[in-house]
């Protein structure tokens, strides 16, 4: 902190009012503001300039962190991702530059709260759901470790999805966040790289008579960087995210200009921009689209040779050491073209020969599953792969030819193993199975918690782990709990520090000096009112953003995430019919007023995940117009829930609602989040659930439902009907969901939800685990009216969330997998 104020001192930015008034007036041109800056227009004004304002504060900082990593001969990581879910850096800034005060002084002379101005930040949306924001948690633990980890990811121009809600259903809007520009971007042309696309491969003989190959008439794409700073928590430490924009080799095609041409010429320049374009909003399916794998071969080889030419500059043309100072972690296998564009470039472009190329290739890649639902496994198709990347599939060919030998040894004469191991999928369009690419080109592979790790060596990736049983290992998924605590919840951060230090910020296993105070009547006062700011906070939001007034003496009940049916939000559904149905017959007794909020995207193409919004905006109209429910039930659907979203929802939440079938979650980082700020969670024992669980202890998790083993069982003979007859309360939700009282303008609107609930192959098994979930949630209420009960549990689970921080994630993976340090500090 020290230098950096000294850095600071000598660039004359210690005055932090007069350069956010000198980037008003100057930076911006904007003559006045007027005080308080109530317009909009102003308060973007005031955004900005103070983006500008903090990002120079930054700069010093960042500019002597590159240096340290150059100075380094230590190892050094990639985080290759096609996802980072950032969400705002404006608040985190200030918080990592310990600025707050300052920063509120200053806006203080336009009569503003940082939270107004801060909440002008458009959410950089540059992913889905969880892998995403993992990546960009991943990256905030290494900077405060000071660990040397570049991410490196797309820059693109319209990142998730807006979803805004029409009769009840989804509609998409695109999102143009870079439309007014990114202040917290730095575009770095001097190491724009060339991407080189389709051609085909060609046999040379180089100067030394060396067979080689290369490759001809490719259609080349430029990979510009735009460099986005990643603080350290107050420790001197600047790290980088680099996004790659795609751009055309040329301006205009000047021949087809010459020609007169204009709009042709300039066509070669939009085909190359589509590249970087727009997210795929695609959760959980792989959609096999040309332009997916020009994505990731783009994001894999701009970064590769990004890593090789400072390699180059700095230690030449010898790559001997290049595996032990180097390690690629690949999020998923979005980027596992990483392993043969590697062998590419070792071999074609840098004159290695296979052996040598391959022990440094697997010696520096290392590959994170997140998912074991069959149809989010990436498979490219053959034909596609030829015609795009024809160099990488003949090296996918050798790889594979290679390891099928392997498999013979392993297996002597075991034809079917060979088959089911091979990285081809054969059939009359066979395809490149990249999970296998990405495990056999990999020293590591992790699964997220320790339930998915398992399930991963026993199942989908039995035979690689008996062949290889070291390379499998597991790293719990964990949050960066300065976003997600400190930030997003400030009373509750006050009464930490008041309480046990402020140590907690770096180190949150410290959090469990809490415990002590669960039963302390003075401290659950204070976490009451704290919780209650936080519920106002969000009956707020509610209300800004629906036409639903939440009321904040209910308890308030959340499910937010993607919308698919392996995350049942099907079956709260189905809860809170029960519950209205109960409210209908007068059977109240027992029951807790609840406000239940539901939010969260369902992939543009998924029609049923459409259909389950559709369903649950239908119920809450119903229930939210019903005057018996009044006291009782309120029922919302939480449009275009994104990252700022969940800083204000998690705090106030009481109850998490984890309640996928078991084994389809791979971990869940949400759960991790309401964890953290003392919310209690109903939940299946799936993913982490399993160790929130455990670190909260189990009197204080409201446990439901068949285990995974139990469901595997449960597949072999299901009946769903036979339960739904045998089970008055069930039987009779049902017949209210499937007599049209949800949707009495369109019969048979949700047949399609209904059908799938009561089919014997329903793979989500929703019907065999609702009685059990009905019972629990009748503990959750129970318990509820006990308060001081629950709030000993509400701490409890607070001071057992110290696991789950991402610090400690990331440790691991240094420690295991990485086998890196933190960087040491300059003279
Ligand atoms: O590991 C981060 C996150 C997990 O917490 C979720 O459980 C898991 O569903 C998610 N996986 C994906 C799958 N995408 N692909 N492939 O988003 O990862």
């Amino acid at each position: 902190q020290q230098s950096s104020k000294n850095a600071m001192r000598s660039l004359g930015l210690l005055d932090l009012p007069a350069d956010l008034q000198r980037h008003l007036n100057i930076t911006l041109g904007l003559a006045d503001v007027e005080t308080p800056a109530e317009s909009e227009s102003d308060q973007q004004y005031l955004y900005r300039a103070l983006a500008i304002t903090v990002r120079d504060r930054l700069v010093p900082t960042w500019q002597k962190t590159w240096k340290r990593m150059n100075a380094s001969d230590d190892r050094k990581v990639y985080y290759l991702s096609l996802e980072f879910l950032i969400g705002r850096s404006l608040t985190n800034a200030i918080q990592n530059l310990n600025l707050d005060d300052e920063v509120r002084e200053a806006l203080h002379n336009y009569g503003m709260q940082l939270e107004t101005i801060a909440d002008r930040e458009l959410d950089a949306g540059l992913g889905n759901g969880g892998l995403g924001r993992l990546a960009a948690c991943f990256l905030d633990s290494c900077a405060n470790l000071q660990l040397p980890v570049i991410g490196y990811g797309i820059r693109y121009e319209y990142g998730m999805f807006h979803q805004h809600i029409e009769d009840g259903r989804q509609v998409e809007d695109p999102d143009h966040w870079l439309a007014d520009g990114n202040p917290w971007e730095i575009k770095r042309d001097e190491h724009t790289r060339r991407i080189r696309f389709y051609g085909r491969p060609e046999t040379y003989h180089d100067a030394d008579g060396t067979l080689k190959k290369r490759l001809v008439e490719t259609r080349d794409v430029l990979a510009v960087p735009f460099d986005m700073p990643i603080p350290g928590y107050q420790n001197d430490t600047v790290n980088t995210l680099r996004l790659w924009k795609a751009s055309t080799t040329d301006v205009f095609d000047l021949a087809e200009f010459n020609a007169g041409s204009y709009p042709e010429a300039v066509a070669a320049k939009t085909d190359a921009e589509q590249i970087s374009m727009v997210l795929y909003p695609n959760d959980a399916s792989e959609n096999g689209k040309e332009l997916r794998l020009k994505q990731q071969y783009f994001l894999v080889s701009a970064s590769l040779q990004d890593v090789i030419h400072r390699w180059v500059e700095k230690y030449g043309e010898d790559f001997s050491d290049f595996g032990q100072k180097n390690c690629f972690q690949l999020n998923d296998t979005h980027p596992a073209c990483a392993v043969p564009e590697l062998m590419r470039l070792l071999m074609d472009e840098h004159g290695m020969d296979w052996d040598a190329a391959w022990k440094v290739t697997t010696r520096c890649m290392a590959y994170t599953n997140h998912t074991l639902l069959p149809e989010a496994l990436e498979r490219w198709s053959v034909g596609l792969f030829s015609r795009l990347l024809p160099r990488l599939l003949e090296i996918i060919y050798e790889i594979n030819a290679r390891f099928l030998k392997l498999v013979d040894q392993q297996w002597p004469g075991n034809i079917e193993m060979r088959r089911e191991m091979s990285l081809i999928e054969e059939g009359d369009n066979p395809h490149i199975r990249m999970a296998y690419l990405a495990i056999v080109g990999s020293f590591s592979v992790n699964g997220v918690a320790g339930l998915h790790t398992q399930l991963l060596e026993s199942g989908l990736f039995k035979n690689f782990s008996e062949m290889w049983p070291r390379k499998f290992n597991n790293k719990t998924n964990g949050v960066t709990q300065r976003r997600w605590l400190s930030h997003c919840n400030p009373g509750l951060r006050g009464l930490l520090n008041e309480t046990i230090g402020e140590g907690w910020q770096t180190d949150l296993s410290k959090i469990s000096e809490l415990a002590p105070y669960a039963t302390d009547a003075s401290f659950q006062e204070r976490w009451i009112d704290i919780k209650l700011e936080n519920k106002k906070r969000l009956t707020d939001l509610v209300a800004k953003n629906t036409d639903v007034q939440f009321d904040t003496s209910f308890m308030f009940d959340v499910q937010v995430k993607r919308i698919h049916e392996y995350k049942r939000q099907l079956l709260n559904v189905l809860n809170v019919i029960h519950l209205y149905d109960r409210i209908q017959r007068g059977e109240t007794a027992g029951m807790v007023p609840r406000c239940v909020l539901i939010g969260g995207k369902a992939a543009p193409g998924y029609h049923v995940a459409k259909l389950i919004v559709k369903l649950i905006n239908d119920v809450a109209s119903v229930v939210n117009a019903d005057p018996k429910c009044k006291d009782l039930l309120r029922l919302v659907f939480f449009p275009n829930y994104r990252v700022s979203s969940m800083e204000v929802i998690c705090p106030a939440t009481e109850l998490s609602e984890q309640i996928s079938t078991a084994g389809k979650e791979a971990s869940g980082t949400g759960n991790m989040k309401f964890m953290m700020n003392g919310a209690l969670t109903i939940g299946t024992l799936d993913g982490a659930n399993i160790e929130i669980r455990d670190n909260a202890g189990e009197e204080n998790f409201f446990l439901f439902g068949l285990d995974a083993a139990e469901v595997v069982e449960t597949k072999k003979d299901y009946r769903p009907n036979e339960i739904i007859s045998a089970d008055a309360e069930i039987a009779s939700l049902m017949n209210l969901l499937e007599s049209g009282r949800f949707n009495p303008t369109n019969p048979g609107l949700f047949d399609l939800l209904t059908g799938g609930l009561r089919s014997s192959h329903d793979p989500w098994v929703t019907i065999a685990d609702l009685r059990s979930y009905i019972d629990a949630q009748n503990e959750v209420a129970k318990a509820y009216q006990d308060p001081a009960h629950w709030n000993k549990m509400s701490i409890l689970n607070t001071a057992g969330s110290g696991w789950f921080s991402s610090d400690r994630t990331i440790q691991q993976y240094a420690q295991d997998i990485w086998d890196v340090r933190a960087l040491p500090p300059t003279n």
